[in-house]
């Protein structure tokens, strides 16, 4: 019988993925994206079918995360075999700014969701999972960070992501639910939104390599970061779903870097040699060929309060699972750097000479 799934945050890195995965693992496919005034689907249209098509196997409903009457109608209609909940306000910093957004639709729409599958009775017939994250460690209390590790979230967004980590405990707990927690360092690809550190800095690379940027402003160069591949971790999701009995995984590598790491290893497979100098807020990155300063430290990208190290141990997920992260972290940065020179080099194929170059437009 063909399995159904319902994906919230559908139209997002991880959901373009694991919509993927899933319909090549000949699930019906149902995704929730959010109304627009511009197209929002871009990270899915390969997966498109016309709506006129017999055998359509990816259907998308309008909904969000803070409208509990239109997340019951949507799982009553669908009665998913599994739920994923990705939709979030995911951006770390962003929280600090939309704090109160961010509680409504990262702690409360993971309630609402668990209250449709519960009011509606699916309790035996629906698996969810939680995108939960290694942000709820927050504070380093000691690492390599494991299931066992004590939260202690820093920000507005883990402390939404906090709340939804125990209440999908708590409603496995108290109504039997078959509800896990994915706790997932950070995770990235081509794919990934151009305001996270990762793509900033491939796409940042990218264009200065093609001579459209002149510089790359960053915060904090020291902070270190557990970096695995979006496509290997939403493997996990679907092997969490699989499982007999619900649980928490830790989902990472075992492997950090730090920013500074991830900018030189970025440039170099641009074709450009960084050579570092200063610290802190004046710390620079000079070419090592022309002496120009490409990378500069701007204190506007500075959190309030950070997260300066997250490493994972996933031994639970390698024994329970069978899972284990496939791409390094060398060739997701080149997978990454290459697809941006691609994309910037027909952005620039595309623009008329008068215009600027998108890739100066500051994130
Ligand atoms: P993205 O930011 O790429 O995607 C988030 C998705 O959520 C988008 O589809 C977005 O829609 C949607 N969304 C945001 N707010 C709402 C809302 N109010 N109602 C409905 N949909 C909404 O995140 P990722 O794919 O990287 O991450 C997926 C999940 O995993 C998130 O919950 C994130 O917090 C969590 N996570 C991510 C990690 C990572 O390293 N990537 C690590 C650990 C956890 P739109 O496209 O319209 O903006
Ligand atoms: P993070 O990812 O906050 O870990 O959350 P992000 O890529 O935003 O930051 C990682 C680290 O890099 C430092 N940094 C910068 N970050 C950004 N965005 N922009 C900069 O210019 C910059 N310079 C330095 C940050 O200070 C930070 O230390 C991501 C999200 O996907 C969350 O949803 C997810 O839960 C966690 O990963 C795990």
């Amino acid at each position: 019988m063909t399995k159904t799934a319902l994906i919230t945050g559908v139209t997002g890195q991880d959901g373009a993925y694991l919509a993927e995965l899933l319909l090549a693992k000949g699930y019906e496919v149902h995704g929730i994206k959010r109304r627009s005034s511009s197209f929002n689907t871009g990270r899915i249209d390969h997966l498109y079918q016309d709506p006129h098509e017999t055998d359509r196997r990816l259907i998308l409903h309008y909904g969000d995360m803070t409208d509990a009457t239109n997340l019951i109608r949507i799982v009553q209609e669908t009665k998913p075999n599994e739920i994923y909940n990705l939709a979030a306000q995911s951006h770390v910093q962003v929280s600090f700014e939309t704090p109160e957004y961010t509680a409504n639709a990262d702690a409360l729409g993971t309630l609402r969701l668990l209250e449709a599958v519960k009011l509606l009775g699916l309790q035996d017939v629906t698996r969810l999972y939680q995108a939960s994250t290694s942000e709820l460690y927050g504070k380093v209390q000691g690492v390599p960070q494991s299931e066992t590790t004590p939260f202690y979230p820093r920000s507005p967004y883990a402390a939404a992501k906090l709340y939804a980590y125990w209440i999908i405990v708590n409603y496995r707990e108290a109504y039997g639910l078959h509800a896990s927690n994915g706790i997932l360092f950070n995770h990235e690809s081509p794919l990934r939104g151009e305001t996270f550190v990762t793509r900033k800095v491939t796409r940042g690379a990218a264009a200065i390599a093609l001579g459209l940027q002149d510089r790359l402003y960053l915060g904090n160069l020291d902070a270190e970061r557990d970096w695995g591949h979006a496509r290997d971790y939403v493997e996990a999701m679907w092997l969490m779903l699989q499982q007999d009995k619900p649980g928490d995984y830790v989902i990472a590598t075992g492997r950090k870097h730090s920013v500074r790491d991830l900018v030189t290893r970025a440039f170099a497979e641009a074709g450009i040699t960084l050579a570092f100098e200063g610290h802190g807020a004046a710390e620079k990155g000079r070419d090592a060929a022309s002496g120009r300063i490409l990378v500069e430290v701007d204190p506007r990208y500075f959190r309030p309060t950070e997260v300066d190290l997250l490493l994972g141990d996933p031994s639970k997920a390698r024994w329970e699972l069978g899972w284990e992260a496939r791409t390094s972290f060398e060739d997701m940065i080149a997978e990454m750097v290459q697809s941006d020179l691609r994309l910037l080099e027909q952005e620039r194929g595309l623009r008329r000479p008068s215009e600027e170059p998108a890739a100066v437009r500051a994130v």
